[in-house]
């Protein structure tokens, strides 16, 4: 039976955040730059998974789009309406979005108790984000909403790149850079999706993250020049984040590559699951030995006979390190002239 209520941030009786519930259905948080496909991507992989008789549960986050091209289950636009937040409150584009982003936040542990209501029928929950990625990505509303959201389902990041902008090394590396500050700032499972395969194939962008050398060739000009050298040495130090990347190509126009989609969210929640199980042993093997210690300390004090004697000969010993308190300054050492 699905739980109605919220999974809260921190349990009752400790201080440590709780994780998620790795029995729920994934969530899928579809991030990326501006016009990168993000709709389109949530649009097709709705369609794939009501096609194969497994429905995503679907969010649309997006408070400035005008139209929603799948059927969504809880839409940002019923609960705050963009326009009137820009006239009511004398906001730009950005500044609205913000405002309608941190209004929703506000009301998302409702969202949850709905996804979570949902649970049997849906196979996967899908959030749209909106295109001014910065507005999600570096708000306190959209942390919070990730946050919630990762601390009651096991959550996915999937970062939506546009493989025919990317062909330029520079603009490949800024979404790397930005893709790699998302994964440091939400510490999610996080999967690169190269979309739009059907203008060009993001082979080229796969062997640039496997092999720095074809990087170093693609950078147009093999001259030494600031921008080069730093390319170089950039795409040397995302080495180590390309290393534990999972990469998909699709086409949300076509279709093509939505089956691994499906591969990889499944992949990184088990790699999920198997790290808390982890996790959660190690902390069991912890409180063990914890308790270990605990108790050869009982059983050392109550060979060694009367803990009112080994109190006395601490409190002895303490009197005797104990040199005077500091409860009152030192007038006369303060009063003590001294060569400046
Ligand atoms: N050829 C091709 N075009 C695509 C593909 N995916 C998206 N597009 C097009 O790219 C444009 C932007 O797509 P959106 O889905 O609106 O992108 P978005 O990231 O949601 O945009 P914002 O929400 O405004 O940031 C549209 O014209 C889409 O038709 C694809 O796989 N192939
Ligand atoms: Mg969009």
């Amino acid at each position: 039976m699905p739980s109605s209520s919220t999974t809260p941030l921190v349990s009752k009786d400790q201080e440590t955040p709780v994780g998620p519930n790795v029995d729920q259905k994934p969530s899928v948080l579809v991030l990326g730059m501006a016009g990168s496909g993000k709709t389109t991507f949530v649009q097709r992989l709705t369609a794939f998974l009501h096609a194969r008789k497994t429905p995503p549960y679907v969010i649309n986050l997006d408070p400035a789009v005008s139209k929603v091209p799948y059927p969504v289950n809880v839409d940002i636009r019923d609960t705050v309406k963009y326009k009137e937040v820009m006239k009511e409150f004398g906001m730009g584009p950005n500044g609205a979005i913000m405002t309608c982003l941190n209004l929703m936040c506000t009301r998302f542990d409702q969202v949850i108790e709905l996804i979570n209501k949902r649970s049997e029928e849906y196979s996967v929950c899908l959030l749209d984000t909106p295109g001014q990625i910065e507005a999600f990505t570096w708000s306190a509303s959209g942390s919070i909403i990730t946050d919630s959201l990762a601390s009651s389902h096991p959550t996915v990041v999937m970062y939506i790149v546009d493989s025919a902008r990317a062909t330029n090394p520079t603009t490949f590396m800024s979404n790397m850079l930005y893709a790699c500050s998302i994964l440091y700032r939400t510490k999610l499972p996080f999967i690169v999706v190269f979309n739009k395969s059907d203008i060009v194939k993001p082979t080229f962008a796969l062997k640039w993250m496997q092999d720095f050398e074809r990087f170093d060739e693609a950078l147009e000009d093999a001259r030494s020049s600031y921008m080069n050298d730093l390319s170089r040495s950039l795409s040397l130090v995302l080495d180590e984040f390309y290393c534990g990347l999972k990469t998909v190509c699709v086409s949300s126009a076509t279709g093509e590559g939505f089956e691994d989609v499906m591969t990889a969210i499944a992949e990184s929640v088990e790699a999920r699951k198997k790290q808390m199980d982890e996790e959660d042993k190690k902390k069991r093997e912890q409180e063990a030995l914890k308790g270990k210690a605990v108790h050869d300390l009982n059983k050392k004090k109550a060979q060694e006979g009367d803990d009112e004697d080994l109190e006395d000969d601490l409190n002895s010993k303490v009197d005797r390190i104990h040199l005077g308190g500091v409860e009152e300054e030192n007038d006369e050492d303060a009063e003590i002239e001294r060569a400046v």
